[in-house]
């Protein structure tokens, strides 16, 4: 397949005015006529894309086009010699029916209980109509949908304008609706299904009235008032922070149970997957229900960060999605603890981003070549670009950062622009921000090392640091980044800060000096985690301990027993700790901390999952090693505080449910206390998991029980698990939960996993059920490099390769670390891609596989 550069870029011969779509839906296929209404804006062919449409009439100022006027070949249709006004009318026949790769026009569910609905992020339009299917084009459009009553919702971008029956016909119906912002073709939507709505209102601060509508299905549509709650939560935290407003009449947010993505922003017609939008106490995770939250909030967020200022092209992919993760990052942390979010934060990117930059699929923030664009929603593209713009609004600070984007949104509304347009508005107060593009050309996570020198005479200290990015193969040798490293220096005797400052490594290396320091302090660096970066201080075990106990930033108390836990763990021979340090200040921490602040707690008992730790290993990766190493941690940790666990567990009763940063922290924190004390054995806690199961009031009660008898194959474990199936049967998110807790159970084995595959309930179309057994797999390293692990994950990828390959390509990228394997694993594994390589056809895997 070829590969598509950024340095090709051209801007399109043709803009579109008007788009007029017509979408009749069949008891087996649409017919989809369009009219274009396009201008010439400079010389060159007029091209439409089109993949998967059967074109049946094509006219050209009402003309009709024999195919000598046209080119049609490989996806593209090229007009050649159009004039400057053009009007084209085309029609075309699609099979949303049988679509099963979920992007375009698709149908959702099977039998009677079917709801048709789109997906066009990236390029999914041109599976609609031929279109120029670029971001860059942007248009107004007027869409009329018209299917059998028995889809009674009927819903597309912008206002409702028109509804009634068909006539001549009994039972068909129709709807039309005229979106006026200009977009491109990536954020048109539409839905024709049977679904309830919930409905509310809200008035935006320019004054406009609102109508806000959640749509689910009957069964869930008890489950939307925390999603309709944060989107307004969301719509004001907006315009607190950025000024922004809504700008539409109406915001429509549809759940649907098969989607390949989280959600997608739509302009005034958000479509969710239903598990990133529905929550009820009952049946959601208070993690799930607070992702829920977020995932609204960024969502809307994109009205104004991608839809009113879109990318240019797809290579700017990460000026609409790193500015949105940031933002949503943001509210998100007004919602609970900071330090609790910067934390999850954190995790998430060192666990996938980093190892995504340390393999072979690395890629800068902005890419500069693709095959296919579907393979680069990548963590890199996402939260590594929004650790960018992080960095970039502490360099500037609130007051600064908010100038700077105000200023972007006045420059740039309406238009398809860069990331080096958006770093130009952001730069009016600071000219050096515009140095960050290096981050976004850049590949690789730079390694920040340091020491320090104190000199009792002159009373200063002197911290050095330096920093080594690795040379991506195919990229420019490494430049120094500019990395704000965020410090303070606490005095050993009292614990006190005695110094703040912002740091900012801009060359190799660099000395920094601090004045007036009347004794050696403890340096505490990469405060907040400033910059995306790993850390090698040259610390003593005890200076770690000492800032477990003194730090006054929670994230970097999270952060020291982190970097405690690697060095027991992942040291060379030799050069490993002991857990002794690690295992005191835990216990010195634990006990009064859990009273003061229990999310952040139950984080301070992370161990970095098998996943993170591997991430780490650059080669000779042994997963069994690590798997042993870090459970006998775990048990060592379990065992050091068991005298401990009993009273903890009983300070955290079950009480009446409330959604609460505090309540939530609770129950976090008595799963966390309850798996604990099963590892240790306390006396009586099997019980307690039995208790907490029956008595919960929630399910992140209920399903921690449930996780903890399952993972240590409790005596009860089976019939629970029975018990939760009946109880849940109906829904298929818990279902989802049912087959997760099972799939990525410590115990688990390939032929457990096979017969989850086989399940009556397992369903290959359903993207989250796929996840929900597949996913865990990828996080039981010791599983999944074994040549039986391999041989079902392997089949997972070529089943799903031509059916839903947005799904197989990202499925397959966890098996890019092969190569870091110890032998005989890394040969074994080496084959089995080798293997799949020859049996799979679309460019999405094979762009996947290319570096094997
Ligand atoms: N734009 C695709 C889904 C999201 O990032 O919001
Ligand atoms: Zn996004």
């Amino acid at each position: 397949p070829s590969k598509i550069n950024l340095k090709d870029y051209q801007k399109p011969s043709f803009a579109v005015e008007t788009v007029d779509l017509d979408i009749k839906l069949y008891e087996d296929h649409a017919q989809v006529a369009s009219t274009l209404q396009m201008v010439r804006q400079s010389a060159g062919d007029l091209v439409l894309f089109g993949e998967d449409l059967a074109l049946l009439a094509i006219t050209m100022n009402g003309e009709s086009l024999s195919s000598e006027r046209y080119q049609h070949r490989a996806g593209k249709l090229t007009i050649a010699d159009a004039p400057d006004d053009v009007t084209l009318e085309i029609q075309v026949r699609i099979c949303p029916q049988t679509n099963t790769a979920l992007e375009g026009l698709y149908m959702a569910g099977s039998g009677d209980d079917t709801m048709f609905v789109t997906q066009c992020e990236p390029e999914g339009f041109r599976k609609i109509t031929f279109y120029p299917d670029r971001p860059d084009v942007l248009a107004v459009f007027t869409t009329r949908l018209e299917a059998d009553k028995r889809y009674p919702t009927l819903l597309a971008n912008g206002n409702l304008v028109e509804a009634g029956d068909v006539s001549g016909t009994a039972d068909r119906h129709y709807a039309i609706w005229h979106d006026p912002t200009n977009k491109p073709s990536y954020l048109f939507a539409c839905v024709i299904a049977d679904l309830d709505v919930l409905t509310d209102s809200y008035t935006t601060s320019e004054g406009r009235e609102v109508t806000l509508e959640l749509y689910a299905k009957s069964a869930d549509i008890d489950k939307c008032d925390v999603g309709m709650q944060a989107l307004k939560d969301a719509m004001s935290w907006d315009e607190v922070n950025y000024g922004r407003a809504y700008d539409l009449d109406r915001y429509m947010i549809v759940a649907v149970s098969q989607f390949n993505m989280g959600a997608m922003e739509n302009k005034g017609l958000n479509i969710f997957n239903t598990a990133c939008v529905l929550s009820s106490p009952e049946t959601t995770t208070d993690a799930r229900s607070f992702s829920v939250k977020s995932i609204i909030a960024h969502e809307y967020f994109h009205n104004w960060t991608g839809n009113r200022i879109t990318c240019r092209d797809w290579f700017q992919l990460c000026l609409k999605e790193g500015l949105t993760v940031y933002r949503d990052q943001s509210f998100s942390a007004d919602q609970q603890s900071s330090a609790v979010q910067r934390i999850d934060d954190v995790a998430t990117l060192r666990a996938h981003q980093f190892a995504e930059d340390a393999g072979p699929l690395a890629h800068p923030v902005r890419p500069e070549s693709f095959v296919e664009i579907n393979n680069f929603y990548t963590t890199t593209v996402y939260e590594k670009g929004a650790e960018i713009v992080r960095m970039i609004a502490n360099t500037l600070g609130p007051v600064n950062f908010r100038k700077g984007t105000d200023e972007y949104f006045r420059r740039y509304d309406g238009q398809a622009v860069t990331v080096e347009d958006f770093l130009s508005a952001l730069s009016i107060t600071d000219s050096k921000i515009e140095d960050f593009i290096d981050w976004y050309r850049q590949p690789g996570t730079p390694v920040v090392t340091g020491h320090q020198d104190y000199d009792s005479d002159t009373q200063t200290l002197t911290i050095t640091l330096s920093q080594k990015t690795r040379h991506v193969a195919g990229f420019d040798a490494p430049k120094p980044l500019p990395i704000p490293v965020a410090t303070a220096l606490f005095e050993r005797n009292t614990g006190n800060i005695v110094a703040e400052r912002m740091l900012l490594l801009d060359q190799q290396t660099q000395a920094f000096v601090f004045e007036n320091v009347t004794s050696e302090p403890v340096v505490s660096l990469l405060r907040d985690f400033s910059a995306p970066v790993q850390l090698n201080y040259d610390y003593q075990d005890e200076d770690l301990a000492f800032l477990l106990e003194h730090e006054t930033n929670g994230f970097n108390r999270w952060q020291v027993t982190q970097m405690l836990v690697n060095r027991i763990l992942l040291q060379n021979k030799g050069e490993k700790s002991s857990p002794d340090i690690y295992l005191h200040a835990l216990a010195q921490t634990l006990p009064t901390l859990a009273a003061e602040d229990a999310m952040l707690a139950a984080r301070l008992l992370d161990i970095p999952s098998a996943q993170e730790l591997a991430s780490a290993i650059p080669q000779d990766y042994d997963p069994e090693a690590i798997k042993a190493q870090r459970e006998g941690l775990y048990q060592q940790l379990a065992l050091a505080l068991k005298d401990e666990w009993a009273e903890l567990y009983k300070q955290l009763p079950i009480q009446a449910y409330q959604d609460s940063a505090d309540a939530r922290g609770r129950r976090a924190l008595r799963n966390v206390v309850l798996d604990m004390a099963v590892t240790a054995n306390v006396a009586g806690a099997a019980e307690w998991a039995q208790r907490q199961y029956d008595n919960a009031s929630c399910m992140t009660e209920r399903f921690g029980a449930l996780k903890v008898m399952v993972n240590h194959q409790l005596a009860k474990a089976d019939d629970y698990l029975a018990d939760f199936y009946e109880r849940f049967q109906d829904n298929d998110l818990v279902i989802d939960l049912w087959f997760s807790v099972q799939a990525s159970a410590d115990t688990v084995t390939p032929d457990d996993i096979t017969a989850l595959l086989i399940h009556k309930d397992f369903d290959w179309n359903t993207p989250n059920r796929v996840r929900s057994v597949v996913g865990a797999v990828a996080s039981q390293p010791t599983v999944l490099w074994t040549a039986d692990g391999l041989d079902i994950y392997t089949g997972v990828i070529k089943k799903l390769d031509t059916a839903n390959p947005v799904l197989a390509s990202r499925l397959l990228q966890v098996l890019a670390r092969w190569n870091t394997l110890a032998e005989p694993r890394r040969q074994m594994a080496h084959e089995q891609l080798l293997d799949l390589q020859k049996q799979v056809s679309s460019k999405h895997v094979l762009e996947s596989l290319e570096s094997v």
